[in-house]
């Protein structure tokens, strides 16, 4: 109908997609077979039905497990490559990519490896497809802050590729002020930090994000809405938000898609987006989350060219860039 129609021709940003996250079925099992990775799934249908999660711990397990796969400069640039040519599709024309360094470097493939073969396909995307992009260093919050350190020495030498630094991974029990160093020492070499805050956590997280580690924006903060004075602030701020309805759902953050705070955010006037996340996990791309809200919060047309519009308001292009997207 006229609202799918919308979504699919509207210029849209994505500004919270984590490249592992995109790893298909189809792919994990052959580049398995090409690296000769043993997984305990034999078929696709094994690992979907594998895909039911109950929290965001659940999902991170199998996250990591399924990027075990990826051992060559060709597998990031096959893993990339495939993403950027299906969001093309969505219209697509700008992406902040998440990538989780640690996750690989932690078992001995090199920085320098996954790094390559992404930025190959960001390039390639660039010249042939037409997308811009960045690239998000994220720090993994479950591990050590000093091997946190050693993923920012290795970005420092990177700093042509990387433009930003976040923080995923388990946010319970490990909360911001754990980073704070971490954060003061990216910042100081010009990285633009954001971290994922208020996903599972609670809106002091998402405070202590902003006061201590300085972000520039928000991924997911949903929490943050629970809290009245730092709603009003997010919005004064107009510190965007990059929210991830799917995976909301699929994390069991939300109990249906009717609960997504997208709309009440929007309503209190923060700077609000749409993202898929992880979207090989959580059963949908772009504009599949695009669509999922628009039905489930009943939204306007006027709504999604609002959200469309966000996307390259909350991201970081430069101002005279954006002209060339909207
Ligand atoms: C993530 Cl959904 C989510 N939350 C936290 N960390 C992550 N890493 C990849 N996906
Ligand atoms: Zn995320």
């Amino acid at each position: 109908d006229f609202a799918n129609a919308l979504i699919d021709r509207l210029p849209k940003a994505e500004l919270h997609l984590h490249i592992e996250g995109t790893l298909e079925p189809e792919l994990m099992l052959t580049l398995a077979k090409r690296n000769k990775v043993q997984l305990p799934y034999e078929s696709v249908e094994d690992v979907a039905k594998a895909y039911e999660f109950d929290c965001l711990q659940d999902f991170l397990d199998l996250y990591y497990m399924g990027m075990s796969v990826l051992q060559t400069e060709r597998d990031f640039h096959d893993l990339t490559w495939a993403y950027l040519l299906k969001v093309k599709a969505d219209g697509l024309t700008h992406v902040e990519m998440f990538f989780d360094p640690q996750a690989h470097t932690d078992r001995g493939i090199s920085f320098e490896t996954v790094l390559g073969g992404i930025v190959l396909a960001l390039e390639q995307a660039n010249r042939e497809l037409g997308i811009t992009s960045k690239l998000i260093m994220c720090f993994l919050r479950h591990l050590p802050e000093e091997q946190a350190f050693d993923a920012l020495e290795c970005a420092c030498k990177h700093k042509d590729h990387i433009f930003a630094v976040g923080l995923d991974s388990s946010e319970k029990g490990f909360p911001p002020p754990l980073f704070e160093r971490v954060f003061a020492a990216a910042r100081g070499e010009g990285f633009t930090p954001v971290a994922h805050v208020g996903e599972e956590g609670t809106a002091e997280n998402v405070r202590e994000g902003l006061d201590l580690l300085k972000i520039e924006r928000i991924d997911h903060g949903n929490q943050a809405l629970s809290d009245p004075e730092l709603t009003a602030r997010l919005a004064r701020q107009q510190t965007p938000l990059t929210m991830c309805p799917l995976s909301n759902l699929r994390l069991k953050g939300i109990p249906t898609l009717g609960h997504s705070p997208v709309k009440r955010a929007m309503d209190a006037g923060l700077l609000v987006t749409v993202n898929s996340d992880d979207p090989s996990y959580f059963g949908g791309y772009l504009n599949d989350n695009y669509r999922a809200i628009h039905q489930a919060l009943d939204l306007s047309e006027k709504d999604i060219i609002k959200l469309a519009k966000n996307s390259f308001a909350a991201s970081f292009i430069s101002d005279s860039e954006k002209q060339a997207h909207i």
